[in-house]
């Protein structure tokens, strides 16, 4: 029995799943399928002894956003296995929004073994390369199967993997081609898992990583040569895309780049940085869109990638003075209007460097400079004054949503912003509150697809989590409920049901006809929102009003499952409240 296919397929799965165990990896998501049956099997038996964390997902669409949430939130390495054929295709939105976000997920696939590719046998197809325009690796395992896969095989694949995770983060793809039998009777399972026990289940097998070495970085000095600490310059915080467990190390550089600087700091709501930031600016796009071009500093320290605005870009190439551009650890390009030098060794090592050259003992907090005194000030005017247009006109807005929400859902909660409208509200309309927690939003490519499996996936990991969510971008990832358990994942659901994709209607309402902006891109659909949650037994409340979102969350709060809070939104109402608050805040400034 022990040379045969059906001992191998079953004690290499073993082993290579055990060997991800051993670099760290924990959590493993498994969709359904006959061709990675020995691979499900393995999983299963680490489950069952307590090494691993598995879920199951039907969906591979759904199953790859969950595992972006979970690696995300736990800045650790998730696998997802599936089986052959479209189940691959499936996970392609969420590896190109891992490879732009720059998040870790490790996708193992199963295939038919070479004899049966190119031959119109059942299901089989060139998947092996469906990944690779977004994976930084697409890997293979014995292409005759695994049976044939030897254990250095394995283990260089896994050195490979750990020392390219090491090396920058973002999606890998391993497809497994498996020879039949696909399935392990019982009393064999039972012998061979007695062997691999012996040999591989307590003992933790090391994969050293071979030096990386620091690159010379020209530009690193560039930057540290012209930028001037003593002149004026302005900070701005783009969307946060390190890991979450350099944050706290994050906010230290940034804080420590303020004290030296007294300079001003535009944040985005997802920058990832503390509430106690001293220079930050409340309103900045507002500020920007009033002031037109007329901000004068002398440099721009931009950190991380653009922020979803308009204004902000138009405000960036205008700037004609020099513009620092620091990544984590992404070698692409991220500047858009193509002005800026950019470095990609990531803020912390910029920080050490700048403190090193410049030759910097003692970090005093260096009075905040006028200019960012008088922008703090500017910024609290704006937020009295939409305070104060808020108190007037107490009907629900999307707008009073973004300002009122950071307010009113507990500190230290997490919050995930979707993409389309919610982000952008929330840039222009929440105030610092705003950073009182974790924020998160998934930009990289921008897609509405996945919004509710990614939240599934953080909310497993830190929770209870807030998901601030358009309706179409809610529907697009319903699939995300058959995520195994999901109704009991404490994930509050904030829907805002403006009738389809009301942000084609902000853009167009001037320039389309309504039969084309409702048929051509709003997307209105009728769905029985109460029977839908019903459907999935999730706990579901609709509002009406402002006044009632505190109470609807306390009710959210006391069941520690996940449960959706609607808010319909008269969308003309809205549109004309908005033009309406910035008539208001551009004649009071
Ligand atoms: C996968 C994908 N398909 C299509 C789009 C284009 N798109 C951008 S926003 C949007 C509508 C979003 O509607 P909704 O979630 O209701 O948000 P809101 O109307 O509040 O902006 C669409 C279809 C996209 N970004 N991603």
């Amino acid at each position: 029995m022990t040379s045969s296919i059906e001992f191998q397929n079953f004690f290499r799965s073993l082993q290579l799943l055990k060997f991800f165990v051993d670099i760290g990896i924990n959590h493993f998501i498994l969709c359904p399928g006959s061709r990675s049956a020995p691979l499900a099997i393995a999983a299963g038996e680490l489950f069952r002894t307590g090494k691993i964390k598995l879920i199951n997902t039907l969906d591979e669409r759904s199953a790859g956003f969950h595992a972006l949430g979970i690696s995300t939130a736990s800045a650790n390495n998730v696998i997802v296995i599936t089986t052959s054929g479209t189940a691959v295709a499936n996970l392609l939105p969420s590896a190109v929004e891992a490879d732009r976000s720059c998040i870790n997920i490790l996708y193992i696939t199963a295939d038919r073994p070479l004899r049966l590719k190119n031959c119109g046998a059942n299901q089989t197809v060139n998947q092996e390369e469906f990944l690779s325009s977004a994976c930084k690796l697409s890997l293979s395992t014995n292409l005759n199967g695994l049976h044939q896969t030897s254990d250095s095989d394995l283990k260089n694949l896994i050195s490979l993997i750990s020392r390219e995770n090491l090396l920058k983060p973002g999606p890998i793809h391993l497809n497994i081609p498996i020879e039949k039998p696909l399935l392990i009777l019982n009393k064999n399972k039972k012998r061979v898992f007695e062997i691999f026990d012996k040999e591989y289940i307590n003992k933790n097998i090391s994969f050293p990583v071979s030096e990386i070495k620091n690159e010379s970085c020209k530009v690193e000095e560039k930057i540290i040569k012209q930028i001037n600490l003593d002149h004026s310059g302005l900070i701005i915080v783009g969307p946060y895309r390190g890991s979450t467990s350099n944050l706290l190390e994050f906010n230290k550089s940034l804080e420590i780049i303020q004290k030296l600087t007294g300079w001003p700091i535009f944040a985005d709501p997802v920058s990832g940085i503390n509430s106690s930031l001293r220079g930050l600016v409340d309103h900045w796009e507002i500020i920007i869109s009033i002031n037109k071009i007329s901000l004068n500093f002398e440099q721009l320290l931009r950190i991380g990638p653009m922020s979803s605005s308009n204004i902000l870009e138009d405000f960036l190439l205008n700037f004609d003075g020099p513009h620092f551009l620091i990544k984590e650890n992404d070698s692409r390009y991220l500047d858009p209007i193509k002005k800026s030098i950019e470095y990609q060794f990531g803020l912390n090592k910029f920080v050490n460097q700048l403190l090193d050259k410049k030759d910097i003992t003692n970090i005093r907090n260096k009075a905040l400079m006028p200019i960012t005194n008088e922008l703090i000030d500017k910024g609290k005017r704006i937020k009295k004054q939409i305070k104060k247009y808020l108190s007037i006109n107490d009907h629900i807005t999307e707008f009073s949503i973004a300002n009122l929400v950071p307010e009113i859902w507990p500190k230290n909660n997490p919050i995930m912003i979707s993409a389309s409208s919610p982000i952008r509200d929330w840039l222009t309309f929440s105030g610092k509150e705003v950073f009182s927690r974790r924020c998160f939003s998934f930009r990289g490519a921008s897609g509405i697809d996945g919004t509710l499996s990614i939240a599934q996936g953080i909310a497993r990991i830190m929770n209870p989590l807030l998901l601030v969510t358009g309706d179409l971008s809610f529907l697009h990832d319903i699939n995300g409920w058959l995520n195994q358990d999901a109704k009991n994942i404490n994930l509050k659901i904030l829907l805002i049901d403006n009738h389809g994709g009301n942000i084609f209607n902000r853009l167009y309402k001037n320039n389309l006809t309504k039969f084309e902006i409702d048929n051509l891109f709003l997307m209105k659909r009728h769905v029985n929102w109460k029977k839908l949650a019903e459907a999935h037994e999730i706990p579901y409340l609709s509002i009406l009003s402002l006044e009632k979102l505190k109470e609807a969350f306390q009710w959210s709060l006391s069941i520690k499952k996940s449960a959706i809070i609607r808010v319909e939104i008269n969308t003309d109402y809205e549109i004309k409240q908005r033009e309406d608050l910035f008539k208001y805040i551009f004649d009071n400034y």
